[in-house]
């Protein structure tokens, strides 16, 4: 695997305290994957890569947490205005609270942009480029052609819900892009669904790659 690294940017996406071991919506070893993404945001910009951070970002009441709507349950899906489908969750990322900060071990000093999702309080944001309508960009994608940006490297949580449709829009985008296997980790709510999300990213052409050999690839 060839990589031009200063065309390369490295998505690092949601490692925030509501998605690690003791958080609102806990991801099992959620943060076991802080480590190689420290090591790839370190090496990558001192190649001349590029690093950006997604936060989930939610205000109080929003659209996907259960307690916003009567008689629902986390888990449970319901159709919204401008999602068919949308699953609720516990209350999560709530903006300004602790457990929407960065976990305290991701090293954020190489990350250069950091982008918000899932700030509209009636509609959710699973992917990095665009909201659970499909179609209303965050803005990343201006971002990445600004940048020149041809490849991008996805680490963070949850593989089946923020990396699956951060990695199938960067795909649909044109880019070619890696998820790294040790550095996301899933829900798999409903059961299975980590393993779905993977056989489908792969048929969409995402290429999946441990962050040991990537760096090898770097660096040469
Ligand atoms: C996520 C569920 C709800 C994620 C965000 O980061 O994968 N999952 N909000
Ligand atoms: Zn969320």
């Amino acid at each position: 695997m060839t990589i031009e690294v200063n065309k390369t940017l490295l998505l690092i996406v949601d490692v925030q305290n509501d998605f690690c071991p003791g958080g609102a919506l806990a991801v099992n070893d959620g943060d076991k994957i802080i480590g190689p993404i420290n090591s790839l945001s370190k090496v990558l910009t001192d190649c001349g890569g590029k690093v950006a951070a997604v936060q989930d970002w939610h205000p109080q009441n929003h659209v996907s947490f259960a307690s916003t709507h009567k008689n629902k349950t986390p888990g449970e899906t319901i159709d919204t205005n401008l999602v068919k489908g949308q699953t609720l969750w516990p209350d999560h990322c709530v903006q300004g609270t602790g457990g929407s900060e960065f976990h305290k071990d991701l090293d954020t000093k190489p990350i250069t942009w950091i982008l918000r999702k899932g700030t509209n309080p009636n509609l959710d944001s699973y992917s990095a480029f665009f909201e659970n309508d499909r179609k209303t960009s965050t803005g990343l994608e201006a971002l990445v052609k600004f940048l020149g940006i041809d490849t991008v490297i996805i680490g963070g949580l949850a593989t089946d819900y923020c990396i699956f449709y951060s990695a199938v829009d960067a795909r649909q985008l044109g880019l070619k892009t890696i998820v790294v296997t040790d550095a996301v980790a899933g829900v798999n709510y409903p059961e299975g669904s980590v393993e779905k999300s993977i056989a489908t990213m792969k048929a969409q052409g995402v290429d999946f790659i441990s962050s040991s050999d990537l760096l090898k690839n770097i660096r040469t």
